[in-house]
This record gives structure tokens, sequence and C-alpha cells, in this order.
């Protein structure tokens, strides 16, 4: 795994640390979940469980994978560990790929404006300058929209350890 893949995970290990407590538990991915939930309020309900669903999938591969003693609690080197399981990490980040990149299209039309990206990136918990980076890397139209797909497919290769010089390295903070 290359330099950029290992600081992406590192940075997701941050990210889903929601609480800031040093190590990922249940209450992370609900914390998660809440946050994205109050953003896509306008969203179709089923769309909205898809996400839920995704983040308690998430957290379950997580648990039963990384939780080897069983106390409820992920640390950043169990988390290392999945990083680098590729087939299963990569399977659990599609799902909630796919259902993050749905709840930025709320009027169903394929197309994700700048504020609703920005509203979502922002409650997962990444910097405002990374995320307008991250968008114009995405490549927006003449209107500054970006369509789900890219955006779905991105939010994978955020999670290809295999992938380096990608749109989704405007994520990581210089400092990071
Ligand atoms: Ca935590
Ligand atoms: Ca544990
Ligand atoms: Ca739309």
């Amino acid at each position: 795994m290359g330099h950029e893949a290992f600081q992406r995970a590192a940075l997701v290990f941050t990210l889903f640390d929601t609480n800031g407590n040093g190590v990922i538990d249940e209450a992370d991915f609900d914390l998660m979940t809440e946050r994205l939930l109050l953003v896509a309020e306008d969203s179709p309900a089923a769309d909205r469980q898809a996400l839920a669903d995704s983040l308690s999938g998430y957290w379950k591969v997580l648990s039963e994978t990384l939780d080897t003693n069983g106390d409820g609690l992920i640390n950043p080197q169990d988390f290392r560990g999945f990083v680098l399981n590729t087939e299963l990490f990569g399977a659990t980040a599609a799902v909630f790929a796919e259902a993050l990149a749905v709840l930025g299209d709320p009027d169903g039309d394929g197309l994700i404006e700048r504020p609703r990206f920005l509203d979502l990136m922002t409650a997962i918990g990444f910097e405002t300058p990374n995320i307008h980076s991250l968008f114009d890397a995405f490549g927006p139209d003449a209107e500054d929209r970006i369509t789900v797909r890219v955006w779905a497919d991105g939010i994978r290769d955020y999670y290809s350890p295999e992938k380096s010089g990608i749109p989704g390295d405007h994520l990581v903070p210089d400092s990071f």
C-alpha cells in the first residue's frame, strides 16, 4: 500500500472516530449517521434508510473482523489491518459509497450541487478547503455540479490501497 493510501486510511480512522475519543465504537457510527441524515432531510426515505443501513453494516464488519478482544472498541492498529484487507474493506466501502453519493442527489437527476456536497462532507468531518479541492478535482460542469457516479467512484478509489494520485488525496490535509 502506498503512502497516500496509508494517509487516507489514517484519516478515515480519525473521521470515523466521530466523538474523538481515540477508538471507534458503535456510538461513533450512530453519530455519523445522525449527522448525515440531518443534512439529507429532504432525501427520499429509502435513500436515508440505505445510508443508515450502510453505516450499520460497516460497523458490523468492523466489529466482527477487528474487535479481536471483544470489548466493542477498535483502535488504530486494528483498523490498519482492515484497510490492508482490500477485499473486505473494498466491498464494505462500496456500499457506503453508493449510499452516501445518492444522498447528494435528493431530486434524483443524477447531479450533485456543490453546497450539498460541502454539507455532506462537512458532516463526515472533512475540512472545507479540502472538500472544495476534491469537488474541483471531480471536474464540475458549467453549473458547478458533479454526477452521483463520479462521486461514488471517487469514494471507492479513496478506499483503494493501490490507488495514488487520485482526487481523494485532496482530502488529506497537508499537515496530516
Ligand atoms: Ca470514538
Ligand atoms: Ca477491541
Ligand atoms: Ca440533483
